[in-house]
């Protein structure tokens, strides 16, 4: 499967694109059923909402992700190497991909009630590579919408400059900051059937809501390179294994 020129177009212009209904319905559950288990179990390695907000009280853990999911099982393993995908990452990178296992190797959560919003951010922010030619493979396992913490976009925010103060300490971009609003104003919500895939370019301003429903949104991530994109010496981002995709 290949995108058209328009799709190609889009994700460049936009930072983003949404692959609807992508991956089959058994596929989601199968990916489910293991993540609810590695989820119940609070499997390490995981991130906790308290990590993320201070004022939350560290000794109530509630899982925010799953990390390093590709050693954890065959089938989350099998979704990051699937066939059908890899033409069109090989089309938005212009070379074969490279999956870096540092980072989004996670099944994301938001659990019922207790998570919190994520602000807006870059996932480059904590990343050390030599280029920016790196995206995110976001697949919905389930309905993501307004409710349960769906996901935001502001298109073209990766290709723009920013200047420091528009940023605060942790590098979230500011939404009570002036100068912001006018871009974070341009947002698109994307709400995600189960089996849609968003792909999104590691400079994209996002964010998700919190979750306010009874149930679990439970989401796969992964990021995929460019061989030209090299992992910089003594970081984290060159701490893990590179899994080349032919
Ligand atoms: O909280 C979410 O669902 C989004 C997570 C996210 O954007 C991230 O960790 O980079």
């Amino acid at each position: 499967m290949e995108l058209t020129k328009e799709e190609l177009e889009l994700f460049k212009t936009q930072g983003y694109l949404v692959l609807r209904n992508f991956a089959d319905s058994k596929e989601c559950d199968a990916i489910c059923d293991i993540a609810k288990a590695h989820l119940k179990h609070k499997i390490p390695p995981i991130e906790t909402e308290s990590e993320y907000n201070d004022i939350l009280d560290a000794s109530v853990v509630t899982v925010r992700r799953l990390r390093q999911v590709y050693h954890r099982d065959r089938v989350f393993k099998e979704w990051m190497e699937n066939k059908k995908i890899r033409p069109i990452l090989k089309q938005i990178l212009g070379e074969s991909p490279l999956i870096t296992l540092a980072h989004h190797n996670s099944i994301m959560t938001k659990m019922p009630q207790s998570s919190t919003q994520t602000s807006w951010h870059q996932d480059i922010r904590y990343w050390s590579f030599s280029n920016d030619q790196l995206l995110s493979v976001w697949l919905a396992l389930d309905e993501e919408h307004d409710q349960n913490g769906v996901l935001e976009f502001i298109p073209k925010s990766h290709r723009m400059n920013y200047s420091p103060n528009q940023f605060d300490q942790k590098e979230y971009f500011l939404s009570d900051y002036a100068p912001n609003y006018n871009l974070i104003k341009t947002k698109q919500s994307t709400t995600l059937e189960k089996g849609d895939v968003v792909l999104f370019h590691c400079k994209l301003l996002h964010r998700a809501n919190k979750n306010s429903t009874e149930q679990a949104k439970i989401s796969f991530v992964y990021t995929v390179k460019s061989a030209s994109s090299k992992a910089l010496e003594n970081t984290r981002s060159s701490s893990y294994p590179e899994i080349h995709l032919d």
